[in-house]
């Protein structure tokens, strides 16, 4: 029998996970007929909110960004979307990144889609445009070897230039396969695991992470992961890049 007082979703100072099994449903305006959770956001100490959407056959989403760009990728399922204008089905992989000060509308979804939302406030850099809306699909998105390690591949959807102030990349990890040394940066992550299992480091403490769990690691949260289990595990994660790293 299952214990409903057990669970993997730990929130600390400087990181979380969150497993669906605790999941509450937000209400967001604009957001209609769909399940929202809210997994990561600036209550938690975030720098950026991460949502999971789980579309009803009459989901809509309709808004307008302000001072946050938004990114939204399709985990599962189809659903039209028109970003300022320009009309696009997006289906499993494929995602849209829309700037600030633009209207979007995602509409005949099939039921149950499934979309992830990154959140940023965009900090404009002088001498460089706000980047354009962007379509993208990551089938057609090249995952060379990560630091040489052929266990280790990660692609990279959003343009590698400085107009961004956020990426986006897919980190595929082989089974056995595991970050080379543990990483002690500046950057934040958000991030939903699409497939697989494994066990993450955050800040010396060691969590069994499978498909569907999300993390938040706020700037130093100590991290490292390796990959267990039959098949290779895949992580979508958001990454604040390309400012001035200090105010002094
Ligand atoms: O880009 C990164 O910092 C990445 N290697 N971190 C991570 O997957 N935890
Ligand atoms: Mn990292």
């Amino acid at each position: 029998m299952e214990i409903s007082a057990l669970t993997r979703s730990v929130v600390k100072r400087n990181h979380a996970i969150i497993s669906p099994d605790g999941y509450i449903n937000s209400r967001v305006p604009g957001w209609e007929n769909c399940t929202v959770n809210v997994i990561i956001n600036e209550q938690m100490g975030a720098n950026l909110c991460q949502t999971l959407i789980t579309m009803t056959e009459k989901g809509e989403l309709t808004g307008t960004t302000q001072l946050s760009q938004l990114f939204f990728y399709v985990i599962q399922g189809q659903v039209s979307a028109t970003v300022d204008g320009e009309t696009r089905k997006l289906s499993q992989g494929q995602f849209v990144y829309i700037p600030i000060e633009k209207s979007y509308r995602f509409e005949h979804p099939e039921t149950s889609t499934q979309l992830l939302s990154f959140h940023k406030v965009y900090e404009k850099l002088n001498g460089y445009d706000v980047p354009p809306v962007l379509f993208g699909d990551a089938a057609t998105i090249e995952g060379p070897t990560y630091l040489g390690d052929p266990a280790l591949r990660l692609q990279v959807l959003l343009p590698d230039t400085l107009s961004f102030d956020m990426a986006v990349n897919i980190f595929t990890y082989d089974p056995g396969g595991h970050l080379p040394f543990v990483e002690t940066h500046i950057m934040e992550h958000g991030l939903i695991y699409l497939q697989g299992q494994g066990v993450y480091m955050l800040d010396q403490e060691w969590y069994p992470i499978k498909k569907g769990d999300s993390i938040w690691m706020a700037p130093y949260c100590q991290q490292w992961f390796t990959a267990m289990g039959k098949e290779p595990a895949v992580y979508i994660y958001y990454k604040n890049v390309n400012r001035f790293p200090t105010v002094v």
